[in-house]
């Protein structure tokens, strides 16, 4: 860990000073943190199957980067496989620096093999945990790691924690990745499942041959840690809990939250919790306490539903008994089905909103869009076989486009609107086209087709944006984790059932929402998210579950210059990577 860092006191002076919203790109010269990634094969066993994992330098999960509030961070990303790559840094605003941002044909062409790209952001009034990880195919499965932001004021909770642990969720493969999506394209069915869930990489004893293979953290009797809980999986959300022991959630998406104490708690795929816990517990005869995760399932399509299990072990205070097994058991983690649980813990989430760490969440809107997050079901192409279900193959859509990437950067293209300042064209459709009972239809009897497309959602710069994301029955109601690029969002309400605009604003939170960059929108519910687009560039909206942004449950966003020259897009980089 750095030691405390000087630019902490030249930023804290800034925003004290700055009394807009809109705090772009600070004039001191920030610290910068360099980092060189690798992206390269590695021969890795888990499971008994060893297999050439997709890596960043040879480590899974990937190298940590951690940097203080108000850095500078330049990662220079070198591709040595012979396939493409980009890397995305989840949740950083990448403000006027939309370039750095990562998606694939959003934002950037790819990085050819051979290829490096330096990815230069600078990290602007965000602290906490958020996470890195590849945003090609479904590379992202073993390319991530953990991105800590060190805050320059105190943490505003006590205890004060005396250490940290890292806690990242991810899911394991015997076979290939790439395959697997490649085959669910092909035949139109759904993916093959993972085939083991992994706690910082390691599957834990519940799994074929990886006992030894288990992650297992000393900690003192009697302090207070703070886990930094990340889920890199791909395709569930998780429960989580640890055995006799309470967590303290503080901070989600790298946002503090008014500190509440749970049993276990739910994250999905894109989002970060950061918990407190203290080891105050009379330790087990085997001085060891499990902590385990689970998906929280919400579909009935078949999926891994196995449990991954670490442990804390309690240092200097074994018992005499060395042969006693620790428990695999943690009492606390709720069943794998369980709604009611997820929904009321994230109903507990509160923004941290003081005079330091004030909301900023828009009161007033100027644009209200709604739109469908859905799974659709289309004719098999002819003389092909479908593996979806009644022999057709499976799509997603938002208001029903099934998202088609481009061949060419987004951003790129729209890069000369930009200089103009100009108002992008806006074409994604603000209110589902067809209106029927979202969340009540019989999923046999209805036309459940999709259309396919790239039409963009486009807004003036500065637009108070509400956004209400509603699921659909079609195929199966599921928990949908949306994330944002570009934008932090307030989850102003939600809510089960179809959203109803007459009666459902009158329940939002304009006082203390959750501000995050993923919302896990309830299965067969809905959720309203508002946000200032107050960040130029183009930016990815989609589905956090791999396999719904491959089947298109996808969309783009663009904001336009605004009228400072502090308010544009920097120009694109030298080395940003052609198509
Ligand atoms: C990399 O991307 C380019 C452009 O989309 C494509 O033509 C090429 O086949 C890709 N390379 C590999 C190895 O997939
Ligand atoms: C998916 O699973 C099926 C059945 O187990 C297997 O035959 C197939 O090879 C798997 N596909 C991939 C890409 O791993
Ligand atoms: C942990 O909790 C379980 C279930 O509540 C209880 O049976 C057990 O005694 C506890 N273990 C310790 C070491 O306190
Ligand atoms: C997990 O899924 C398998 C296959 O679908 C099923 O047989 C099994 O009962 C499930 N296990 C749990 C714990 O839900
Ligand atoms: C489908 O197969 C039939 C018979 O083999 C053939 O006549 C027809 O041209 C094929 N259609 C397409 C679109 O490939
Ligand atoms: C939608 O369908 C559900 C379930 O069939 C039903 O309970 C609900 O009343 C319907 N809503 C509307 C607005 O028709
Ligand atoms: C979606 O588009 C398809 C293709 O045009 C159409 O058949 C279907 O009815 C539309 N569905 C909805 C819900 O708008
Ligand atoms: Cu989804």
């Amino acid at each position: 860990m750095e030691s405390t860092n000087q630019h902490c006191m030249i930023l804290l002076v800034l925003v004290l000073i700055l009394t807009c919203n809109v705090i772009i790109a600070s004039s001191s010269s920030p610290a910068t943190k360099r980092f060189h990634f690798n992206v390269e094969w590695k021969q890795v066993t888990r499971l008994c199957h060893t297999k050439s994992l997709l890596t960043v330098n040879g480590e899974y999960p990937g190298p940590t980067i951690a940097v203080h509030e108000g850095d500078r961070v330049e990662v220079e990303v070198t591709n040595r496989i012979a396939k493409n790559t980009t890397i995305h840094w989840h949740g950083i605003r990448q403000l006027r620096t939309a370039w750095a941002d990562g998606p694939a044909y959003i934002t950037q062409c790819r990085i050819r093999g051979g290829h490096t790209y330096t990815y230069k952001f600078n990290v602007v009034d965000q602290r906490g945990t958020l996470m890195w990880h590849a945003h090609f195919s479904w590379q992202r499965a073993s390319v991530h790691g953990a991105f800590i932001i060190y805050p320059c004021a105190p943490y505003p909770f006590s205890p004060k924690n005396q250490a940290e642990i890292p806690i990242i969720f991810g899911e394991w493969w015997n076979g290939d990745v790439d395959a697997v999506e490649s085959e669910m394209m092909l035949l139109g069915g759904g993916p093959n499942s993972s085939d083991a869930y992994t706690i910082n990489g390691l599957p834990g004893p519940l799994y074929p041959c990886s006992a030894k293979d288990t992650f297992v953290q000393a900690v003192e009797p009697g302090k207070t840690y703070m886990l930094r809980i990340i889920n890199a999986a791909i395709s569930n959300e998780l429960f989580f809990a640890v055995a006799n022991h309470t967590l303290r959630v503080v901070e989600v998406d790298a946002v503090y939250t008014k500190p509440f104490s749970t049993p276990a708690i739910m994250i999905a795929p894109g989002q970060t919790t950061n918990v407190l816990i203290t080891t105050n517990q009379a330790p087990d005869p085997s001085g060891m306490f499990a902590m385990a995760a689970t998906p929280y399932l919400t579909s009935s399509f078949p999926t891994d539903n196995t449990t991954t299990v670490g442990f804390l072990q309690y240092k200097g205070r074994k018992s005499g008994n060395k042969n006693a097994k620790p428990s695999v058991v943690v009492p606390n983690l709720p069943k794998m089905t369980d709604t009611p649980f997820a929904t009321k813990f994230l109903g507990k989430l509160r923004s941290l909103a003081t005079p330091q760490y004030p909301w900023r969440v828009p009161k007033a809107i100027d644009k209200r869009v709604i739109t469908t997050i859905s799974l659709n079901l289309q004719d098999c192409p002819p003389n092909r076989t479908c593996k979806g279900y009644a022999g057709k193959r499976f799509y997603a859509s938002m208001n029903n486009q099934s998202f088609i990437r481009p061949l060419m950067s987004i951003l790129e293209g729209h890069y000369k609107s930009f200089t103009a300042s100009q108002m992008l064209a806006s074409s994604f459709p603000e209110r589902p086209p067809k209106a029927f009972n979202f969340t009540g239809v019989d999923p046999v009897a209805e036309n459940m087709n999709t259309e396919f497309g790239n039409k963009p959602l486009a807004v003036p710069f500065g637009t108070n944006l509400e956004i209400v994301l509603q699921d659909t029955s079609f195929l199966n109601p599921e928990n949908h984790p949306i994330h944002v690029h570009g934008h932090n969002f307030f989850i102003v309400g939600q809510g089960f059932g179809n959203y109803d605009a007459k009666v459902d604003p009158m329940g939002y939170n304009l006082v203390d929402p959750p501000e995050r960059n993923t919302v896990a929108v309830p299965v067969g519910g809905w959720s309203t998210i508002r946000f200032k687009a107050d960040n130029p560039g183009t930016w990815f909206i989609h589905c956090h579950l791999e396999q719904h942004t491959s089947w298109g449950l996808v969309m783009a966003f663009i904001v336009p210059n605004g009228p400072g020259a502090s308010q544009s897009l920097l120009p694109p980089p030298d080395d940003l990577p052609s198509c």
